[in-house]
């Protein structure tokens, strides 16, 4: 071959390479941020809650609306000292009834005796965020079923209208909630999801806004809490919509998926999602939560967690105390972190950006000098550089060999392992396959509390 033949081929081979490089999906700034947040609450309030149904039909009266003792800052100060990072509000569910005084419908918290019409909740919850530091967020249903135009060629202008008051009037908005529910009566009407993003970008460009495929952050597939064990922040929609989706495919995600549309993982602290007496004692422990924790936080998604206030408009006692309790075991089991100070500092700084590289069968090993005992294993990677890890494996020294304690496939933004505890004094972690080289930028041994 030639000099400058060869010259030329190695040039489109580094070009080449450079641009496969370049070709995975990363994230926005915006879902970088929502997926740190890793635990975020769901308030889910309307008529049902005095009703006792899950799903109103519109013809509720205003009336029944009183949540006497409702106190938004009591409510924020239990997620915010339970460790919950984000509020989302049902402003609006499908029953059509509105949680703030919208202008375009009478059907609202204005023709309730609840402050004797003067209340706006929607307010009282943004404004007790912002006291107490937690990202706020709204869902606001297009399914509503009080709303005459529903099912009409203006229904999408009704939508927007009170989209953007939700948008304009309340701060910051973090999320917008996009559920794909549709009537029978709406047969010939197509929701505008296209003009209501637009306005979410336009008023509100650091929010995310949730569908069950994007455009920011997806579904998870199922109300069980339950992400993938192989879990991809990427997936592709084509021939996909809110409410069109297949949920296999949006619980694994898709390796080949072109874009960065990472699981939202949404379940309720209760059977339903409003509150009902009858259901207080089935109210998920604080074992039960932090098993959803890994189930959801620990495969690569983001846990939203619905906690109903009852009809006083207070969460529910037992509720509470889940919350308290399902923090105090996830602070004990991760209070100490054993590979700090035996691994390179990056790899336990906590912060994303400060990685190593791992390159596929180069493996990394992790001498503690002594010999500890752990059950729990964390991985993260800096997928602000995409997300690379398609399987890794995690073995410890028996003192003679190497022996295997797991096997696992994705990480993204953080994989927890739980697995009978292991003594030892060095682990091993081996990248088997990856689509680029694996920016690990966290690693933890831990050993979990007694009450998990
Ligand atoms: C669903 C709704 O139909 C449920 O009532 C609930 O709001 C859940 C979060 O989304 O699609």
């Amino acid at each position: 071959m030639k000099k400058h033949a060869l010259i030329a081929l190695l040039a489109v081979a580094v070009s080449s390479s450079a641009l496969v490089a370049q070709e995975l999906p990363k994230p926005e700034p915006r879902q970088l941020e929502w997926q740190k947040l890793e635990t975020t609450a769901f308030l889910h309030f309307t008529v049902n809650t005095y009703t006792g149904k899950e799903w109103g039909d519109g013809t509720e009266d205003p009336q029944i609306f009183n949540p006497t003792e409702f106190d938004a800052r009591k409510l924020v100060k239990t997620l915010k000292d339970t460790g919950f990072k984000m509020a989302i509000i049902t402003a609006k569910h499908h029953d059509g009834f509105c949680l703030w005084p919208s202008k375009y419908t009478d059907h609202s918290v204005e023709s309730s005796p609840w402050k004797n019409g003067k209340g706006d909740m929607v307010k009282e919850i943004a404004d007790a965020c912002r006291e107490y530091g937690i990202k706020f967020g709204f869902y606001l249903s297009p399914w509503d079923q009080h709303e005459p135009s529903y099912g009409t060629s203006t229904y999408n202008a009704f939508y927007k209208n009170q989209l953007r008051e939700l948008l304009t009037n309340y701060g910051e908005v973090s999320e917008v909630w996009f559920d794909g529910a549709k009537g029978e009566n709406a047969k010939n009407m197509e929701y505008d999801f296209d003009g209501y993003w637009q306005l979410v970008r336009e008023l509100q460009p650091q929010a995310v806004m949730f569908s069950d495929v994007g455009p920011d952050v997806r579904w998870v597939g199922n109300e069980t809490g339950n992400a993938g064990e192989t879990c991809w922040s990427t997936i592709d929609t084509v021939g996909m919509a809110p409410g069109k989706a297949d949920p296999k495919y949006l619980n694994t995600g898709d390796p080949d998926g072109k874009l960065w549309i990472p699981a939202e993982t949404d379940v309720s602290i209760r059977p339903g999602w409003f509150y009902h007496p009858e259901e207080d004692s089935k109210v998920k422990t604080g074992k039960q939560l932090v098993d959803l924790y890994y189930k959801s936080v620990g495969r690569n998604s983001l846990l939203l967690l619905n906690i109903p206030p009852n009809k006083k408009g207070l969460f529910a006692e037992q509720d509470v105390k889940s919350l308290h309790d399902f923090r105090a075991i996830l602070n004990e089991t991760f209070r100490t972190n054993m590979a700090a100070g035996k691994a390179d500092k990056k790899l336990t700084d906590k912060e994303l950006s400060s990685y190593i590289t791992l390159k596929e069968k180069q493996p990394l090993v992790l001498d503690f000098k002594k010999e500890i005992a752990f059950d729990r294993a964390m991985f993260q990677e800096n997928i602000a550089e995409g997300q690379r890890n398609i399987e890794a494996l995690l073995e410890y020294w028996d003192g003679k060999n190497w022996q295997k304690i797991d096997q696992f496939s994705t990480i993204g933004y953080k994989r927890l392992l739980r697995f009978p505890q292991v003594k030892t004094s060095k682990v091993r972690v081996t990248v088997l396959g990856a689509k680029q080289p694996v920016q690990l930028a966290e690693i933890g041994f831990y050993k979990a509390s007694a009450r998990e």
